[in-house]
């Protein structure tokens, strides 16, 4: 089956593609000419999620699969949360965004965290979400070359590395963006296109 993986973040392709089954052959933005940027303007993961799918599936009446991730802090408050992407201000800067919140944690002993995707897919008239947490801590410093964005301060629980010194296979196993893109995956099997 086509789908349209409605992301700009390259990252995010890599992931996704590594996850999901070969039976499920991606489409890019690129791939159908959306060189766009599309706006998230909702207040929750969940809602930026449906909007990035719906812009893509009204334009284009195509079968679409959109996420939306946060990094969210208990005692934060769940932030950066759905601000994940522009916590240090626009345009979105991974070290800075990082080194933002290790200082907003200076003083700040409990350090658990999580990280959530809510995927969405899209096609005809209803749309299907689903949603992967994994649980872990922020961790003082920087570590690790791998992954993107957060990965150098977030350690899963169980592990003794952070997100960033996982291969791609290793993180794409555990991963929040695993996990729901692993239920779509088992959705998917039994969904009849119409
Ligand atoms: P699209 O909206 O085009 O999919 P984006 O990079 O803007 O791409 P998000 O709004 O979902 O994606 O990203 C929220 C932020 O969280 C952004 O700064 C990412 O770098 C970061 N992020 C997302 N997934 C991550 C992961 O698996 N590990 C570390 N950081 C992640």
């Amino acid at each position: 089956m086509e789908i349209v993986f409605a992301t700009s973040n390259q990252h995010k392709m890599k992931e996704v593609k590594a996850i999901l089954p070969s039976s499920i052959h991606l489409l890019s933005l690129a791939d159908i000419g959306f060189m766009e940027e599309i706006e998230e303007t909702e207040n929750t993961i969940a809602g930026n999620s449906i909007l990035k799918a719906r812009t893509i599936f009204e334009k284009y009446k195509i079968p679409v699969l959109a996420e939306d991730t946060g990094l969210e802090v208990f005692t934060l408050n769940m932030e950066p949360g759905v601000y994940s992407a522009r916590y240090a201000g626009e345009p979105s800067d991974a070290e800075n965004n990082m080194d933002l919140l290790l200082k907003n944690m200076e003083l700040v002993t409990n350090r658990s965290a999580q990280f959530k995707t809510v995927a969405t897919f899209i096609d005809r008239d209803a749309y299907y979400s689903f949603t992967g947490v994994v649980i872990g801590a922020i961790t003082q410093n920087k570590k690790g070359n791998d992954g993107f964005g957060y990965d150098p301060i977030f350690k899963p629980s169980g592990f003794d590395k952070v997100f960033a010194e996982l291969s791609l296979t290793e993180k794409s196993i555990i991963s929040h963006r695993a996990i729901a893109m692993n239920k779509f995956a088992n959705f998917i099997k039994t969904y009849q296109s119409r």
